[in-house]
Formats: C-alpha cells, sequence, structure tokens
C-alpha cells in the first residue's frame, strides 16, 4: 500500500469537523462553507464526465433537448460555484479568473467573513482532448468589518490565507486542501457522492525527479529560465539521472503529479507577449493556492526573487513567474535567477 493511504474511511466531512474541533471557539461556519463549495464541485465533475457527449447532448451556445442553453463547461463551472456560494452567508465577496471584477454577494443575502478566490475551470484548453483540467479555491478572513467586501478584502498577500485547495478532474476526482495543518486528499466515490479520504499528510518528496515546463516557449525565457533547465537535463549529482520532462498543460495536473511524485514547475516570464511581462499564471487563483498548498507540504514556491505567499497584489488579475515543487531545487532555481538575472 503507497505511504499517504490511510488505514481508516473518512469522509471530507468527517475530516473538516475534526480539523475544526482543533479550534476551541470554532463555530462551523468555516466547514459549512467549504461543504457548499464542495456541492458545486461535485456537480462540476459530474459534467466533466459527460463532456465528451457534447456533440451529442447540444454544444455550448446551442439548446439542448430541454430548450436550455447549453453553457460551455468553464462557464458552467463558474456559475455552479457562484450559485452554490452567493447565499450561504459565509462570504464578503468572491473573485474569479473568469471575472473582470469582484464578485458581489447579490443585496438580499447576509454577507459573512470570509473571501472566496477561485479558477472555476484550471486548463480549459484541454477539454476538448479528453485531458483532465481542475478547480483552485484559496479563502482568506476578510479585512473589513461588515458590508459587502471590498477591494481591500480581496488583495491580501498569501501569507494571510487560512485555506487553498484543488479539485483534480482526472481517471478520478481528487480534492487536495490544507487549512495550515498539513495536506489531505480526497477521491470522490461517485457510487456514493462522498470523498473519502485517500492521501492522508502528504509531503513533497525532498528533490525533484520531474521538471514540468512549456519548453516550446524556451526562445522567449531569460537566460536564468534557459539555464536553469538546461541544468535538470544534465545528470544529477546525486542520482546520477537527469529529471524527466513531464507536462500536461493543466497547472493544477502538473501540480498535483509533482506534489505526489516530486517534479519542479516552472513559468517563467514570457517576453512574447509584451502585455503579460510576468508569465502566464495568476497570482490570486493559480500560484498563491498552490504556493499554500506545496509549503504546507514540506515544499516551496518563488518568483525567482520572492516567496510567492510574500507577494503583495496589486490588481485582482495579476500575474506571476511560478517556480513551484520540492525546496531545494526552487532554491536552486533562485540562485540562477540570482546569477543570470532577472525576471
Ligand atoms: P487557463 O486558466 O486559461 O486554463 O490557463 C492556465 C493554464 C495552466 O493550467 C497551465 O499551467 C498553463 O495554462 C499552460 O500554459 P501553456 O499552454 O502556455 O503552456
Ligand atoms: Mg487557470
Amino acid at each position: 500500500m503507497p505511504t499517504h493511504m490511510p488505514h481508516k474511511l473518512v469522509t471530507l466531512q468527517r475530516h473538516m469537523l475534526e480539523q475544526q474541533a482543533r479550534f476551541p471557539f470554532a463555530t462551523g461556519e468555516f466547514t459549512s462553507m467549504l461543504m457548499d463549495f464542495v456541492v458545486a464541485v461535485k456537480i462540476i465533475s459530474r459534467e466533466i464526465n459527460k463532456a465528451g457527449l457534447a456533440e451529442i447532448l447540444g454544444d455550448a451556445g446551442e439548446e439542448n433537448i430541454q430548450g436550455e442553453q447549453v453553457m460551455k463547461l468553464d462557464q458552467f463551472a463558474q456559475d455552479r460555484i457562484y450559485k452554490a456560494m452567493d447565499h450561504g452567508g459565509h462570504l464578503a465577496c468572491m473573485a474569479s479568473e473568469e471575472e473582470e471584477h469582484l464578485i458581489p454577494i447579490p443585496p438580499q443575502f447576509p454577507t459573512g467573513r470570509y473571501v472566496l478566490m477561485f479558477d472555476p475551470l484550471d486548463g480549459s484548453s484541454n477539454i476538448d482532448a479528453n485531458v483532465s483540467i481542475g478547480t483552485i479555491f484559496a479563502i482568506h478572513r476578510r479585512k473589513t468589518h461588515s458590508g459587502p467586501g471590498t477591494m481591500e478584502d480581496a488583495l491580501q498577500v498569501g501569507n494571510n490565507l487560512v485555506c487553498a485547495g484543488y479539485v483534480l478532474y482526472g481517471p478520478s476526482t481528487v480534492l487536495v486542501y490544507s487549512t495550515a495543518s498539513g495536506v489531505a486528499g480526497f477521491t470522490l466515490d461517485p457510487s456514493i457522492g462522498e470523498f473519502c479520504l485517500s492521501h492522508e499528510d502528504i509531503r513533497m518528496p525532498e528533490r525533484a525527479k520531474y521538471y514540468s515546463a512549456n519548453e516550446g516557449n524556451t526562445p522567449y525565457w531569460g537566460e536564468a529560465d534557459r539555464k536553469f533547465i538546461e541544468h535538470l537535463k544534465q545528470p544529477d549529482k546525486a542520482s546520477g539521472r537527469p529529471y524527466s520532462s513531464r507536462y500536461i498543460g493543466t497547472l493544477v495536473s502538473d501540480f498535483h503529479r509533482n506534489l505526489l511524485s516530486g517534479g519542479v514547475f516552472l513559468y517563467p516570464p514570457d517576453r512574447k507577449d509584451p502585455k503579460k511581462p510576468a508569465g502566464k499564471l495568476r497570482l490570486l487563483y493559480e500560484a498563491a493556492p498552490l504556493a499554500y498548498i506545496a509549503e504546507q507540504a514540506g515544499g516551496a514556491a518563488t518568483d525567482g526573487k520572492q516567496r510567492i505567499l510574500d507577494i503583495q497584489p496589486k490588481g485582482l488579475h495579476d500575474r506571476t513567474p511560478l517556480c513551484i515543487g520540492p525546496k531545494a531545487d526552487v532554491a536552486l532555481y533562485e540562485k540562477f535567477v540570482r546569477e543570470f538575472g532577472g525576471k
């Protein structure tokens, strides 16, 4: 049995309740909010499993058999998360990779203490090829005290996160999350509709054996990025082998494999697009939540010069270079950036 396999049957809800019991003054509000979110991801998972039938059941933008508009999967995911989370009274506001502006709580519903940031469907360009995709989420405590949530509540440094996680819709659907006391993974049993603990106390291996980067972009990378990846392709002193290449093009999937098996992921600044000088990935919906998980699992994440979790966002859609993986590999990347320059 793999070392992370638990010996007891624990549902996600039971796990959350046990985590909550560690805090004597916990009200259960946080657990209740996460359970709302879990309902949405179960619905998204079900819909993704039917994605290959879109041609038969109707394409996005067309009417389906019941005369309803069929939504694209990424819009569908956005919509389901919003509808699961807007009325519970737990959130001050939300922000999503799919929405330009802050998402307010409708005025007829109460506002709460938390702020939810999410990427509803990460890797959506992979949907048509039936390659795995994901949802990423991150939760902050609000900074303002009452009323509708504001930009001040949303634009918080990753160090303030109280929870982050992701759902990977792969051969099975897996939810990985942390509330600052380690990382646990749960696999959805569709026959009972429950996420069951499948990966207890996940620790990232100390050294990577894989590297994940889109090397098609090499001509647009800086010297440090090129030299770093070239270095990983040389036989390693300890193992005698070069790192192997693995790149899916869905951040959640690449990260999940690297978390379990040991891999370093790099998305550097990409000089091909002057509008995106900081690379492609978004700080609030992609880099910060996964950096939080990486650190909780004993790994690290950097933009080359500073910890991802130390970066103060200036806008909802800020982008950042990202190197994430085992501590030693991330430190090595920072060394290359120091020696060969720049972001
Ligand atoms: P998306 O949020 O629009 O799906 O884009 C983010 C995705 C990540 O999942 C992945 O790591 C990256 O884009 C891949 O980009 P590229 O195709 O440039 O390698
Ligand atoms: Mg994404």
